[in-house]
């Protein structure tokens, strides 16, 4: 990941740890090895993932006594310690989270952002008395997920839980956000699980609950990872490259002074002197680079994405205004170069708000409700995201990705209509749900 992918991460990380911190929930460090023996003790939970494990078994010429996962994801050596760390009620919530980076061997052809063998991560692991906490803390996650996607990211989502086929196999029941991207596939930005006490059983985390009897415990486990910026550059980028939200922009505004040979050393001046100004209120970058016409630097820009462009020439100097160029429309305003600091902001927002909306104008146009299979067929041939009647049943599901050419359920809505319909491929009743080819 070159700077940019990481200064945007960077901003990701910093709105999420401190939505978190304020949660109550606290970071910790687990190792990136993962003994055999740990991995073995939940096997029927990762059984259809053991292809997609690396494993370390030789150090230098020497072959370990026991071989070592990379992390693909931390339950099994998180919970081996919850195991021995909790005790009784008095222990619980115990809410952890952990940014790292993992390791999934995939075998499909690598995407940069959305298929990677690495990739980085934050995933959360907690611990309660009730499965209703859990429920709480899964669903809460859930909506700060879409928090930081919705008005950071300016990506909207639809929200639910999955279907039986397509939940975590260690889960009671998912939830994840899915985002529709421009060439027709949903992308899930996030999940979040409720374990139920599946892996209190594999592990043994139990506690002395409040009665005095010994109860086995409810988890949740959820996470966000830089597949996202994949999202980001799919959702917004145009044929000139990136656009980004200025939320989540490593520069916010560009200066590119318009130079000729008799004017340079005062254009320069006053472009620093007003780069000094803005910084105030947002990141700003003066770009002086000698050997660059402007034109070269506005194409340059407008590919790395940054919201908005001031130029600024001898004759803009003469009149004390500077051209104020936006990203998104490529819409240009001259303004009073004593009123930058106090209207660019306010162009950010606008811009921030466009993208969303632009966004969002996106996804509902490509929603299409269809009755009958054969409209379910049409739409997903025409890279809609299919509002349909569904039974849930995780056979019926496998039907229909084979017979409409690899369509899947993304979400179940939580909020469904008062009246069941009927499952749009069986027929058996069922509820609405949302599908659509993914990635
Ligand atoms: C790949 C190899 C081994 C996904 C894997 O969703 C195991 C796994 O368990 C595996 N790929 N998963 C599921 C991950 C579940 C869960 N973990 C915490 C999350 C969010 C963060």
């Amino acid at each position: 990941m070159v700077h940019a992918g990481c200064c945007i991460w960077e901003k990701i990380q910093a709105v999420l740890d401190k939505r978190l911190k304020e949660l109550g929930i606290r970071n910790v460090y687990f190792p990136l090895f993962i003994p055999e023996s740990l991995f073995k003790k939940e096997e029927q939970h990762v059984a259809g993932f053991s292809p997609e494990v690396a494993w370390v078994t030789k150090a230098g010429d020497t072959e370990l006594s026991e071989k070592l996962a990379v992390r693909p994801t931390s339950e099994t050596i998180m919970y081996d310690s919850y195991s021995k760390w909790i005790r009784s009620w008095r222990d619980l919530p115990l809410l952890y989270n952990q940014w790292c980076n993992v390791v999934r061997w995939e075998f499909k052809y690598p995407k940069p952002f959305l298929r990677t063998r690495e990739f980085l991560w934050q995933e959360g692991h907690t611990v309660h008395a009730t499965k209703e906490e859990a429920d709480t803390q899964t669903l809460t996650i859930l909506q700060v997920y879409r928090e930081l996607v919705e008005e950071y990211l300016a990506i909207p989502v639809l929200t639910g839980r999955k279907s039986e086929k397509e939940k975590f196999a260690g889960a009671l029941y998912t939830t994840a956000l899915e985002a529709y991207m421009p060439d027709g596939r949903a992308l899930q930005m996030g999940t979040s699980h409720n374990l139920g006490q599946n892996f209190a059983k594999a592990f043994n985390i139990k506690f002395l609950g409040k009665s005095g009897m010994e109860e086995l415990a409810w988890q949740t486990s959820w996470g966000v990872s830089t597949r996202m910026i994949g999202a980001v550059i799919m959702v917004h980028g145009d044929d000139k490259g990136l656009v980004l939200p200025p939320k989540i922009a490593p520069l916010q505004a560009v200066i590119v002074p318009i130079l000729f040979d008799e004017s340079k050393a005062r254009v320069l001046d006053e472009c620093r002197k007003i780069g000094e100004s803005l910084k105030k209120a947002l990141s700003v970058h003066v770009d002086i680079r000698d050997g660059y016409t402007p034109g070269w630097k506005f194409n340059q820009w407008e590919m790395k994405g940054v919201p908005i462009r001031i130029e600024i020439g001898p004759k803009d100097l003469e009149s004390r205004q500077a051209v104020v160029v936006r990203r998104d429309t490529g819409e240009k305003q001259a303004i009073k170069i004593r009123e930058l600091a106090k209207k660019i902001p306010a162009i950010l927002e606008r811009i921030q708000e466009n993208l969303y909306s632009r966004a969002r104008k996106s996804l509902e146009g490509n929603i299409t409700e269809t009755k009958t299979w054969s409209e379910f067929t049409n739409a997903i041939e025409s890279r809609k995201l299919v509002k349909a009647c569904f039974c849930g049943d995780a056979a019926c599901e496998e039907k229909i990705r084979e017979s409409s050419g690899g369509a899947s359920s993304r979400v179940i809505p939580f909020e469904q209509p008062k009246q069941q319909g009927i499952c749009v491929k069986c027929g058996r009743a069922g509820m609405l749900a949302y599908f659509g080819k993914s990635y």
